[in-house]
């Protein structure tokens, strides 16, 4: 009969339990020597099973991997280097949080492992109570239990080994997410380590990058002294300090804290009592955030609280730049005169650009708070509230923390849905994440709001926008989970890192990298758009009967000085007001003759069949459309199409024009604002669909599915509420 070798190596934390292990293994088996050039014992054994001789290796016990102690340098290059079959973990089960540290280091180090979850007499005793059969699932391990005082477990053990060995390298391997920042570095680097083939060979690229950048003395040596490593060395110095300040922390630390966070996660969910025995203010805060009846409303109560702030707040700085603007058009307009230029800068660059710039107090403190609440730890927290929710629709609490970052922008939130492991969980995620109300939509619902409801009920308003659109994105996913991309969902461990203090500067770094993203889209593409919309709206420059329009103004202009003259009116009186009536009239009539007969005119009458149902007219139609570019297109396109469209030199905020136009009630801006919301991604949101899915299907399929979602839905709000005479009393 042929033999067949196997290596084990034993390894855990001092104290799981690891000798008594071996011994149970082996026997009197055993052999005990150096590790090569050190005097640090190695002990080696032998047993035979099935026809099957595996050598066993003790490996010294170690908390962590890291090069700090000869101990874990000895333990981890052993593992990389001898590359034995199986890993076995010794775990402590009444000590978790600590020895799952090193379980999730070896995972990464790429082992093969099995986990021995020993001394679970002990932590029945303690009265922890292990979902062994979940923590497998969910690490992606097979988890054994053992008492090796007994000799419980260690058939067991055996038996995982052999199986473990005939899969090598099958499994589902888990991937701890170290947060976006670090993740994106992680890419970088591991894009230049694959290109330069720096000891890809001997590591896995992830494995080196992420120690790389914990500044991994022994690591950083091998790499430089590899050909092409000096490069790679500088681009983690460059990539570690560039964390160091936008975080405030060491990479090291942050990459410490994100493993406790998975740890911290993983045992929320497989240990019935908690296993740390002392208490910290991080668990003495998830007691209450977490807490199965209040965490919810926990949340639902800090989400609206950010929306008021962010409305109420912003409101007073929004009137400074708004004011800012209508005196630097007012004062171009008087300065140019009525010549075309002065009409695009006046109407197309100012009245464009300048409606969404209004906005920009709003954005950065809806980015402030999202930035607040990611770096104090709760965003981690919201993920695992909404976990129960989202098991609900077929997803896993996983899936929302993309959906949260949507509520900031939908581009790096479908980046973001590439932690999650499933394809078909991570396509059901990207289909929906554009429901979620991003920033940019954030300019129409307060202009909208802002001009049709009273300041206390605006909050409320806006408020109503986002849990529709979460709601509507709860609703799709259960429908395409069922219909279009069945199938059982992959279980995940949710990280939940300990609170922190946040510091102002990382807060205030995050929230000024998402505010000038805002700000750059405001200066090219959204001044793009404004210019092509200007055009659109003041060409052609005559329509059928402008001439005798014109001439009645001149008449009527004439008429109007020299009885203003006569009379000695001054301008700003009833008397002069009432005078200049007829004047005004007919600018006005010439102002919407043009825009009615202009290109964008034209087009909006063309497709207002379509969204007349919906109660919009031409000018709301031309802005939706054009909102395929950016959504704060929506606004931009409105402060064109009403500075065009106004005649009167002394121009008011858009706001005020909006509200005056006969046009538009409270239900028709409700309806507007829901469809803005709805409707179909931006331009930029469909580009980052395709590249994610490398299809054009995806894409295609969200442009569909949610057209018809916001016209169905809007429909039905409109025709109902004007049914019931809402909006319009
Ligand atoms: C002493 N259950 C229980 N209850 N104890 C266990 C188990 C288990 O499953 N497994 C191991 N132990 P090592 P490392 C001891 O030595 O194998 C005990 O460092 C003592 N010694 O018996 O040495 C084990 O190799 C006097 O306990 O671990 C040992 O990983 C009083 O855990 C200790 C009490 O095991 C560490 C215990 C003179």
């Amino acid at each position: 009969m042929t033999t067949k070798n196997l290596t084990v190596a034993l390894a855990g934390n001092p104290n799981s339990g690891k000798t008594s292990v071996f011994n149970n293994l082996t026997g009197a088996r055993q052999h005990v020597g150096n590790w090569p050039g050190v005097t640090v014992e190695r002990k080696e054994g032998f047993l035979h099973t099935d026809g099957v001789r595996i050598r066993v290796v003790d490996l010294p016990g170690t908390y962590s991997l890291t090069a700090y102690s000869l101990d874990e340098i000895i333990a981890r290059n052993f593992v990389v280097r001898e590359n034995p079959d199986v890993v076995v973990d010794i775990v402590d089960a009444s000590n978790l949080e600590r020895n799952l540290y090193l379980a999730v280091q070896m995972i990464e180090l790429g082992a093969n492992l099995v986990i021995a979850l020993n001394m679970t007499d002990v932590a029945e005793a303690k009265g922890l109570r292990i979902n062994v059969g979940l923590l497998s699932e969910l690490l992606g391990v097979p988890v054994v239990s053992t008492v090796a005082t007994k000799g419980r477990g260690m058939a067991e053990i055996v038996g995982a080994v052999l199986e473990a060995a005939g899969g090598k390298g099958r499994g589902r391997k888990v991937r701890v997410y170290y947060g976006s920042e670090v993740e994106d570095e992680v890419g970088r680097l591991v894009a230049l380590i694959n290109g330069t083939g720096v000891l890809v060979r001997d590591y896995d690229p992830r494995w080196l990058a992420l120690k790389l950048l914990e500044r991994d003395r022994q690591v950083a040596g091998e790499v430089a002294e590899a050909p092409g490593g000096a490069e790679v060395l500088a681009e983690a110095a460059k990539s570690a300090s560039h964390l160091k300040t936008v975080t405030g922390e060491d990479p090291e630390t942050i990459l410490a804290d994100s493993r406790y966070g998975f740890i911290n996660g993983l045992l929320k969910e497989v240990v019935a009592k908690s296993v740390i025995d002392r208490r910290s203010l991080s668990d003495t805060i998830d007691a209450v955030v977490l807490n199965r009846a209040l965490g919810l409303p926990i949340f639902i109560g800090l989400m609206w609280l950010i929306f008021q702030l962010t409305f109420r707040l912003g409101a007073a700085p929004m009137e400074w730049i708004d004011a800012a603007f209508v005196w630097t058009g007012n004062a171009l307009g008087s300065l140019l005169g009525g010549s075309l230029f002065a009409s695009l800068l006046v109407d197309g660059v100012i009245g464009g650009v300048g409606g969404v710039l209004v906005f920009l107090p709003n954005i950065l403190l809806l980015f402030f708070a999202i930035a607040l609440l990611e770096d104090t730890g709760y965003m981690a927290r919201a993920a695992f509230i909404m976990d129960r929710v989202m098991h609900l629709i077929g997803l896993h609490g996983k899936s929302f923390i993309p959906m949260l970052v949507g509520f900031g922008c939908n581009v790096p939130a479908i980046m973001a849905t590439r932690t999650l492991e499933s394809q078909r969980d991570r396509l059901v995620t990207i289909l929906i994440i554009p429901l979620m109300s991003c920033g940019a939509r954030l300019p129409v619902y307060v202009l909208l709001a802002g001009a049709f409801f009273r300041p206390e009920t605006a909050g409320h308003v806006i408020f109503s926008l986002y849990i529709i659109g979460a709601a509507s994105a709860i609703l799709m996913a259960r429908l395409f989970r069922a219909f279009l991309l069945p199938g059982p969902s992959t279980p995940f461990v949710m990280e939940l890192p300990p609170y922190k203090a946040p510091t102002l500067k990382s807060v205030l770094i995050h929230m000024w990298e998402r505010g000038w993203l805002y700000l750059k889209k405001a200066g090219t593409i959204l001044l793009a758009i404004a210019v092509v919309m200007w055009f659109l709206t003041a060409v052609p420059r005559g329509f059928p009967g402008r001439e005798g329009l014109e001439s009645r103004l001149e008449k009527a202009n004439a008429r109007f000085e020299t009885a203003a003259a006569e009379a000695g009116l001054k301008e700003g009186t009833v008397e002069y007001d009432a005078l200049y009536g007829p004047v005004a009239a007919l600018k006005n009539e010439i102002a919407a003759g043009q825009l009615r007969h202009s290109i964008a005119g034209r087009l909006g009458a063309a497709i207002e069949p379509v969204f007349r149902p919906l109660g919009f007219d031409w000018k709301a139609d031309v802005a939706l459309v054009a909102a395929f570019a950016a959504k704060e297109v929506v606004v931009s396109t409105l402060g064109t199409i009403y500075s065009v469209g106004e005649a009167d030199e002394t121009s008011a905020g858009l706001r005020a024009e909006i509200a005056d136009d006969p046009v538009f009630n409270p239900l028709v801006a409700y309806v507007l604002m829901l469809f803005t919301l709805l409707t179909v991604p931006c331009m930029a949101t469909v580009a980052v669909i395709r590249r994610e899915t490398n299809s054009w299907k995806w894409p295609l399929f969200s442009i569909a599915y949610q057209s018809a979602l916001a016209w169905l839905v809007c429909f039905a709000v409109f025709q109902l509420g004007s049914a019931a005479g809402v909006g319009t009393g």
